[in-house]
């Protein structure tokens, strides 16, 4: 009995092993405040730094960003909140206001100091 046990925990071991750190997920989030070049590149690189992040893209134009992330190591709240660090409004999480203050000029809604 106990070495079955033993060999179900050791097969589920494999079986999570084998996933990695579990699935790759996608999630698109509303970046609506983002403005130029330079804010996307901050918040691509800004995420990239993230454990658990797999891949960034981010769309100016749409102002959207598409992240890969490993769902067993981080998730969708905690990149917005890294998002909203770097000072730009994530889905519905809103900018830092201390990190929105320090971003460029050009880098701020016109009419939203
Ligand atoms: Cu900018």
């Amino acid at each position: 009995m106990k070495k079955q046990l033993i060999t179900i925990s050791l097969v589920l071991g494999l079986m999570a092993g084998c996933g990695g750190e579990g699935e790759n997920k996608t999630a698109e989030i509303a970046l609506n405040t983002i403005q130029c070049g330079m804010c996307s590149d901050k918040i691509a690189s800004g995420l990239d730094k993230l454990e658990g992040v797999v891949k960034v893209d981010v769309d100016l134009e749409k102002k959207v960003g598409k992240v890969v992330y490993k769902a067993g190591v981080i998730d969708l709240g905690v990149i917005e909140k890294a998002i909203a660090a770097i000072g730009y409004d994530a889905n519905d999480t809103p900018a830092e206001p201390k990190a929105y203050s320090g971003l460029d000029m050009c880098c701020k809604v016109p009419g939203k100091n």
